[in-house]
């Protein structure tokens, strides 16, 4: 399977031929990350820049994002390893006022391969969210953000934990395409990652 196809139906929106792609080109023994990157992830950042350009909409966005999860949830089994000890509790979110979730189901995904308890907070998380996680054993809150204005929140989440006296209870990381090292040491969180991977360091750092 040629990962030329798999990248040109992600654009498509063509779900089932992604799964089929993905499928293929696993049996061929193409490796997951390989998959990920160069034709999943690659035809996100394509259609991206095709919806900046006004060459597409939201729909045309829409549908690839759920192709490109069609295909994510194949290689699930791929990127996570089962039966580590748990390295810690770890509550997820994109912050309040954004609905992209696809960059942080791949942190959590990475998170959970690496031995991590995820809480799965979803998207469009209020800070009281990410505070009430704290009391459920979190170790770590990771804010996700792919707009930048709603990068906002993360800072609103920090102060919400201050205020309820929980802040040195917990780790704090930000990521998401808008989010810098800067802006992260700006709100005073613990972390930044700039990728999936390298959340997956920086959690590890973050709980010693
Ligand atoms: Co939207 N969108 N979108 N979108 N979208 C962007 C983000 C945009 C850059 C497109 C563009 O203009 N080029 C632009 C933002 C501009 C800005 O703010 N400066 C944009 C816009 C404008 C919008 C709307 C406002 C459009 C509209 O309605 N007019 C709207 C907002 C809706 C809302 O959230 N309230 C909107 C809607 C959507 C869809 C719903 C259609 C869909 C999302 C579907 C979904 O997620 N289920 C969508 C998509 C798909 C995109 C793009 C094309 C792709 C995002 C993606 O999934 N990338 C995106 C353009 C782009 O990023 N190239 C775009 C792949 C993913 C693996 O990468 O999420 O960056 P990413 O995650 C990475 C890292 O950032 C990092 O690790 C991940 C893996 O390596 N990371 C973390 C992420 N979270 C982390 C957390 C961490 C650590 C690392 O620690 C906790």
């Amino acid at each position: 399977m040629d990962l030329k196809q798999i990248f040109d139906n992600v654009l498509d929106g063509a779900a089932p031929a992604v799964e089929a792609g993905v499928k293929e080109a696993l049996a061929a023994g193409i490796g997951a990350d390989v998959i990920l990157k160069d034709a999943l992830i690659a035809a996100m950042d394509e259609v991206g820049k095709r919806y900046e350009e006004g060459d597409i909409f939201v729909p045309e966005m829409l549908v690839a994002a759920r192709a490109m999860q069609t295909g994510l949830a194949l290689l699930k089994p791929y990127l996570v390893s089962s039966g580590a000890e748990s390295a810690g509790k770890v509550a997820i979110g994109t912050v309040k006022g954004d609905l992209h979730d696809i960059g942080k189901n791949l942190v959590a995904m990475m998170l959970e391969g690496a031995g991590f308890e995820i809480i799965d907070l979803g998207v469009d998380v209020p800070p009281q969210a990410f505070v009430d996680s704290v009391g459920k054993g979190a170790k770590v809150i990771g804010m996700s953000a792919l707009l930048t204005t709603t990068m906002s929140n993360m800072s609103v989440t920090v102060e919400a934990l201050k205020a309820a006296g929980l802040r040195d209870k917990v780790k704090v990381m930000v990521g998401g395409a808008p989010v810098t090292q800067d802006f992260a040491n700006q709100i005073g969180a613990d972390g930044f990652a700039a990728d999936a991977s390298s959340a997956t360091r920086v959690a590890r750092e973050l709980l010693g």
